[in-house]
């Protein structure tokens, strides 16, 4: 008596298949792109689903979390000042104080439950696709992401003419991190100045990054380090409240502006 229900290989590849083309044409016109599964881009869109907006995440890796799996130093922990704890208690993620307002909790379980909590508000993620370029409409105003897979950056010149695909939005958010890659993209058109990010000072980035979390062109919102490199922010290390907080921020912004459109 077989352990497993009856199949083939050709169910399996049609069962592969028609989900991916089903989820492909939703992701073609969709209320919000976020561009980079870090930590402020899966929180930016963990509450953008949890509101019912329609959130797809491009990341070019095969994994979600960017530098939220392992904190500083390569050495799994993660630290974060308060009040961001309140969003580990949101998200049911562990963590100890190691000081007043200073707290710590491992990376693994921390982006882990952060992963899990974004798929689970409803979020779409698109991995292993990267930002290629913009689709930008009257006034250069944001209207969507090119994208291609990511190995097509990796083949030889002979063979990589692979042209990329455009999925429409209404807001485009850039959580991408040191290289802000959405925000350069329309610094090389001449519609940005980007001021590159600033040496280390904790107790000044974190606010800093918050607070200038948002719109920084039409239709494009900025999260995260991304914030820093466009604004010239100092950076705060392995301190990822920030960046939690700014997602939230981003997410926030988003929601009133959609909200404003009638979206
Ligand atoms: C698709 C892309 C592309 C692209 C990049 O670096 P991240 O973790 O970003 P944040 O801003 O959410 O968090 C930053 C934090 O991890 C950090 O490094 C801190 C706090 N540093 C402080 C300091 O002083 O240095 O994640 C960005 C994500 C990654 O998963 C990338 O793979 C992805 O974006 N990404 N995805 N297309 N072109 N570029």
């Amino acid at each position: 008596m077989p352990i497993f229900e009856k199949s083939s290989e050709s169910s399996v590849t049609r069962a592969i298949i028609s989900r991916f083309a089903k989820d492909m044409e939703g992701f073609a016109e969709t209320d919000v792109i976020v561009i980079g599964g870090g930590p402020s881009g899966l929180m930016a869109a963990h509450d953008l689903a949890k509101k019912g907006v329609r959130v797809l995440v491009v990341e070019r890796n095969n994994y979600l979390g960017g530098g939220f799996w392992i904190g500083g130093f390569l050495m799994n922990t993660l630290t974060i000042r308060a009040p961001a704890q309140k969003v580990l208690d949101e998200l049911d993620i562990a963590y100890e104080e190691y000081e007043k307002g200073l707290y710590v909790t491992p990376g693994p379980l921390a982006c882990s439950k952060l992963i899990a909590a974004t798929c689970e508000a409803g979020a779409d993620i698109l991995n292993m696709a990267s930002f290629d370029d913009l689709v930008l409409r009257e006034k250069n105003r944001v209207a969507g992401a090119v994208i291609n897979w990511s190995p097509v950056a990796t083949l030889p010149r002979q063979i990589s003419c692979v042209d990329p695909i455009a999925l429409e939005s209404k807001i485009v958010i850039d959580a991408t991190g040191h290289d802000a890659s959405v925000v350069r993209k329309l610094e090389e058109r001449g519609l940005i100045k980007t001021r590159g990010f600033g040496a280390m000072w904790i107790e000044k980035s974190e606010d800093a990054v918050v607070e200038h979390s948002g719109f920084a062109h039409p239709g494009l919102i900025v999260t995260g380090m991304a914030v820093s490199t466009t604004f010239g922010l100092p950076r705060m290390g392995p301190t990822f409240g920030s960046m939690l907080l700014s997602g939230r921020r981003g997410a926030e912004v988003a929601y009133a502006h959609l909200k404003k459109k009638g979206k």
